[in-house]
Formats: C-alpha cells, structure tokens, sequence
C-alpha cells in the first residue's frame, strides 16, 4: 500500500503567490493529492501542531508566523512518499539547501521557508489527522 504524508504551503508562500508552483511540483514528482484545503491556523493551533518545539528560541516567532495568514494543508500518497517529498523540499534553511529543491527556489529564511514535511510515517498520520478528516480525504 502506497503511504501518505503531510505538506503544508506555508504563509509566505501562499501571501507571494507560490501555491501553484509547489502543487506542480508535486505533482511533476509523481506524487498524488488526496486532500487539500486552505485554512488559517490560530495563534493557538499552531502551537499545538509544533508542540514538539515548545521549548525552542524559536517557538514564538514561528508560531505567529504560521498562524499569520492562510496556509494550504495537502494529503500527498505515493511510495516512500515522507522521505521522498523531505529530499523534494530541500534542508529546513534554504541557504543550505540542495540546488532545485523547493526551499532553494522559493524559500525566504530558515523561518519563512515556504513548505512543511512530515518527517516520519508516525508523525504524517498525527499531522495529517490534525488537518483532515476521513471524509476529505479521498481513496
Ligand atoms: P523541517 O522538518 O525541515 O521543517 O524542520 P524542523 O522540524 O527542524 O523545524 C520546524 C520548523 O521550525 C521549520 F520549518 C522552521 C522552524 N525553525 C526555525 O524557525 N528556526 C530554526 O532554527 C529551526 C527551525
């Protein structure tokens, strides 16, 4: 069975007109969409969904900015599909980040870096019940 994972299109790149862009290039990899949806996240909800970096410097600045404008939450289905959309994505700071990755092409900061992954198949079915139901979520 084909696995499934979490991607989000994070605020900056929804406020500077990148969604399209990042669905593409999903998609030119192979991978499915099962769901998809935008929302915007509370001050509250974003810190529940990075509750793992509450003790962070920098869990103050990243939960305000994840919850500062819509984001686009996208069930992806594929083989192997958590380590190959975290290759897709690049290194979390775009300045590190491998040439033709996401986050190399359209990422601003290790902050505002335009997409989110999960990073195992545990974390994808938490972060992707976190966001969506059964019921959106297509076979
Ligand atoms: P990633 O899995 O690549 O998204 O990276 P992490 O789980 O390590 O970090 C989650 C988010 O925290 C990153 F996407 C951006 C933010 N972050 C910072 O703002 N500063 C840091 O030094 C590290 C991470």
């Amino acid at each position: 069975m084909a696995d499934h994972t979490l991607a989000i299109v994070k605020p900056d790149a929804v406020a500077t007109g990148k969604t399209g862009e990042i669905l593409r290039r999903y998609e030119a990899a192979g991978f499915r969409i099962r769901a998809l949806k935008m929302v915007q996240l509370s001050k509250g909800d974003a810190e529940r969904f990075y509750a793992v970096h509450r003790e962070r410097p920098f869990f103050g600045s990243l939960t305000d900015f994840m919850s500062s404008g819509p984001c686009v939450p996208v069930c992806l289905e594929g083989d192997d599909i958590v380590p190959r959309l975290r290759e897709l994505m690049g290194a979390t700071d775009p300045a590190k980040a491998a040439e033709g990755t996401i986050r190399k092409d359209l990422a601003e900061s290790i902050e505002r870096n335009a997409v989110h992954g999960s990073d195992s198949n545990e974390n994808a079915a938490i972060e992707l019940a976190f966001f969506f139901s059964g019921l959106e979520t297509v076979q």
